[in-house]
């Protein structure tokens, strides 16, 4: 199977799901928000994960109808949530570089709000520091306007990028999410653990929030609470869940 060619057809056919991975306020224990992660299963390939479609979705352009049904999907669900009682959560979408690059980006979030109804400020987008580097004049500009619609920014694996630290005083964000890599090896690597230490820090010092992702253990997380980390995301609270189980372990919890 032509994965190209089954992508064409997958959003007609309604084969994508979205799977959502809590994140946890450290201070509290409570499920404050979740990641909205994109999955695609084919009749015949089974689960298609991410990392095989979603740059052939780039290169053909298909990301630009599969990520509005995306972010679509995610603030009609985080609404649903909402009215029926499941707690005021934040629900972060991942934005791919064309999706950030279109001209249509922030009309297009803002009919999502107005036609779902979800308060903007449940709504958080995340943001490579990749998507900056061609044009920071013009990255700011769209950060800006995304911004004036009352919702959340986020930068995604942080620390992974090369770009400027200096951006990060003129960019309106609201919060660093710690990449994975640095978090794994808190326990075994000193240089690590003070990277992740460090970062904590830098968010703090310019009034973001700072959530670490990629938490395996209860090592890592009594590192980060005593770090002062202020959410954490990873295997060790939950996988990303299908829309019926993030549900049920809402309900659970209230
Ligand atoms: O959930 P998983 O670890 O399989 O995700 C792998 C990668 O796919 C991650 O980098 C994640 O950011 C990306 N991804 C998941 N869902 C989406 C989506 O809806 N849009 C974009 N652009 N990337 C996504
Ligand atoms: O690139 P991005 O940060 O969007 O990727 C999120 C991906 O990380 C998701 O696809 C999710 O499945 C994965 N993930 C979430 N928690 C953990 C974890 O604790 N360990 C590992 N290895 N992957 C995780
Ligand atoms: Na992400
Ligand atoms: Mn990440």
């Amino acid at each position: 199977v032509r994965i190209e060619g089954a992508l064409r057809k997958a959003l007609d056919r309604g084969e994508f799901v979205l799977h959502y991975q809590p994140q946890v306020d450290l201070a509290t224990g409570e499920i404050v928000g979740m990641e909205a992660l994109l999955r695609w299963k084919h009749p015949e390939l089974g689960m298609v994960p991410p990392g095989r479609f979603i740059g052939v979705a780039e290169d053909t352009g298909l990301i630009a109808p599969i990520g509005a049904w995306v972010m679509r999907t995610a603030a009609q669900q985080n609404k649903a949530w909402q009215d029926a009682g499941l707690g005021q959560l934040r629900v972060a979408v991942n934005l791919s570089a064309r999706q950030f690059a279109s001209p249509d980006l922030v009309a297009d979030i803002e009919r999502v709000l107005a036609d779902t109804g979800l308060p903007p400020e449940y709504l958080e987008i995340e943001l490579t520091e990749s998507l900056f580097m061609s044009d920071i004049a013009q990255a700011v500009d769209v950060l800006h306007g995304m911004k004036a619609l009352g919702i959340k920014l986020s930068i995604d694996d942080f620390g992974t990028g090369y770009s400027s630290l200096s951006y990060l005083s003129r960019f309106p964000i609201d919060v660093l999410k710690i990449d994975r890599s640095f978090v794994n090896d808190i326990d075994r690597d000193a240089s690590d653990a003070a990277i992740v230490a460090s970062i904590i820090t830098l968010a703090h010092n310019l009034k973001l929030s700072v959530i670490a992702e990629g938490v395996e253990s209860a090592g890592q997380l009594d590192y980060l609470r005593r770090h002062g980390c202020d959410e954490m995301q990873g295997f060790y609270f939950s996988k990303p869940l299908p829309a019926d189980e993030f549900a049920a372990l809402l309900r659970a919890r209230t």
